[in-house]
């Protein structure tokens, strides 16, 4: 095994803030950067090292900023140029980085080029987006949208199709043109000169389209993403020119968000020598629930199918490259609602153990904003309520083949991403302290109870226990990287492993009980270990709690 190399960007634990939700200062119902500003402290008090911020930029807003309309603004909902920079500056003072979305393989059909391209096909920025001719029944081919439907619109004056792997008004870029690249190249220029410390990059594994446009063989969702979309045949070649030309004169993080990667592609994107990203989300723990539609048509799985997901993935990255970890964001479920219980009984000691869980594995971690206060998903009365297209979109379809309202409103309070893009409850005021308006979205039902001021309060909290979790990551540098050793148990639900840094001659030992019910002990000398952390009291050696979990350490002995 290859000890990992060294770099700083490892040794970060990135908070994933999703603008719209996380504090607004106007009165009007959306979270701004003077909100964000007015929140540092609280970022620096948790303990985290980078903001991830959502899209901040001028947009229709069809997709919730993932549809820019201008990559050099700020949309004045959520300030101006002048705030952004007041914002970096002060994250900077306060000993934090920043990094920005960026949304480029699609921009908005609102953005000056696609207004332009449909204006004339003799237009110099026609060729920035995807056109093909349609087949006699209809679009080029049998593509469907992330968001349900063709991924073909007509465009009724020039009778040619535009491609838009997400929402219609979500054009795909054709990163097949140079002069488009070179776009993107200055997007990307402009924003690090303001001096931010890198991008999440949006789908960045989609910007390579199979130029033969031919037809996708397979029925399921899943399998059309990870075999036709993504990994494209000119991807590595469009990252590595990204690379050459703008992001090696910056030291900065360059993480991909890798829908439909596998763990070899990711080693392409992410390998040390290859001049391309630093890291790269995977998706794969994300669809375990999804069924052959998708999100809105969930299967069962077990903690084993988890886990063994996690292993996977480690080992993919056991040589070479790097992925950044996590367990929720802004367009799946609240981690202890979908892996775990959430139920009043559980919902302290179970977030605690994903805190563990997440911490502990080897990457870099990222938090979505909420989840350090073991936020759940919101429940919605009713459709009224939903804000996101892609439940709406799924809505018609789902309804046109005969479900009811009912039934799609409990799939999409377990599975849409409105569950989990409710505002952060702050404390006991109105509207938790997120807004003098009215909020966007609707508040989550239980703010009252679970807000940050009253985890701040509470020695026991959540919250205190993420800050213990960030102290260690920080303390226990085998936690960034030692490698993750497997320890296999016949009980499904305990997941066990060790932290072993060969360099420091140390190892932690890690074990959970993914479970709400007691589970024997794994058979471990614990007297040989020093506990470091823990989120229950130990009541025996012998036995779990319902979701125990346990960090320990030791020295190795000299060999
Ligand atoms: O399951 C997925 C990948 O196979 C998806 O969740 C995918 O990762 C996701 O839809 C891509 O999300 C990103 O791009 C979208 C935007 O709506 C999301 O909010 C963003 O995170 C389009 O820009």
């Amino acid at each position: 095994m290859t000890i990992a190399e060294r770099n700083w960007w490892k040794e970060q634990v990135i908070y994933q803030i999703y603008p719209r939700s996380f504090q607004d200062t106007t009165g009007n119902g959306i979270g701004d950067l003077n909100g964000i500003l007015s929140r540092l402290d609280y970022l620096s008090y948790l303990g985290v090292d980078v903001i991830w911020l959502g899209p901040v930029y001028p947009s229709p807003n069809d997709d919730n900023g993932y549809d820019i309309s201008d990559y050099k603004g700020i949309h004045p909902d959520f300030g101006t140029m002048a705030d952004f920079e007041h914002l970096l500056a002060e994250v900077h003072r306060a000993g934090m980085k920043l990094i920005m979305d960026l949304v480029v393989n699609h921009s908005s059909d609102e953005h000056p080029w696609f207004k332009s391209a449909v204006a004339s096909k003799e237009s110099p920025y026609r060729d920035y987006y995807i056109w093909e001719e349609g087949k006699a029944s209809g679009p080029p081919n049998n593509w469907v949208s992330f968001f349900e439907g063709p991924a073909w619109t007509l465009d009724e004056k020039s009778g040619e199709y535009y491609l838009h792997l997400f929402g219609k008004k979500q054009p795909d870029l054709n990163w097949e043109n140079e002069l488009l690249r070179k776009e993107i190249q200055d997007v990307a220029r402009f924003w690090l000169d303001k001096g931010i410390d890198g991008f999440r990059m949006d789908v960045i594994s989609l910007i390579s389209k199979p130029q033969d446009f031919a037809d996708a063989p397979y029925e399921d969702f899943v399998d059309i993403v990870d075999k036709v979309y993504a990994n494209g045949p000119r991807v590595h070649e469009f990252m590595r020119e990204l690379h050459d030309e703008v992001f090696c004169h910056y030291d900065m993080i360059a993480l991909g968000e890798g829908a439909g990667i596998n763990p070899e592609e990711a080693v392409k994107y992410t390998g040390k020598d290859r001049g391309e990203l630093n890291m790269i989300f995977q998706f794969d723990h994300m669809h375990l629930d999804f069924g052959k539609k998708g999100r809105f048509d969930p299967v069962a799985f077990s903690v084993k199918d988890l886990k063994d997901c996690l292993l996977r993935w480690d080992a993919g990255f056991a040589e070479d490259g790097w992925q950044s970890i996590f367990l929720d964001n802004h367009d799946f479920a609240r981690m202890i609602s979908r892996f775990g219980d959430d139920s009043d009984q559980y919902r302290g000691v179970c977030a605690k153990l994903f805190s563990i869980l997440l911490l502990t594995q080897r990457g870099t971690p990222c938090i979505y904003q909420g989840s350090e206060i073991g936020m759940r998903n919101t429940h919605f009365d009713s459709l009224e309520e939903c804000r996101d297209l892609e439940t709406f979109n799924y809505y018609r379809s789902f309804k046109a083949a005969g479900m009811s309202d009912a039934d799609f409103l409990a799939v999409a309070n377990q599975m849409g991403r409105d569950t989990t893009r409710s505002p952060m409850p702050w404390n006991e005021d109105e509207n938790a302290g997120f807004t003098q308006g009215t909020p966007w979205i609707k508040m989550g039902d239980d703010v009252s109870a679970i807000n940050v001021q009253s985890d701040v309060m509470r020695a026991d909290s959540i919250l205190r226990f993420y800050r213990g979790m960030l102290r260690l990551r920080k303390e226990e540098l085998a936690l960034v990287y030692g490698s993750l050793v497997d320890l296999p148990q016949d009980n499904a639900s305990l997941f066990v492993y060790k932290r072993v840094w060969s360099t420091k001659k140390e190892e932690l030992l890690v074990v959970l009980n993914m479970s709400s019910t007691k589970q024997a002990a794994p058979d471990i000398d614990f007297s040989k270990w020093r506990l470091l952390i823990a989120n229950c009291l130990i009541k025996t050696p012998k036995h779990l709690s319902p979701w125990e979990g346990r960090v320990y350490k030791r020295n190795l002995s000299p060999q």
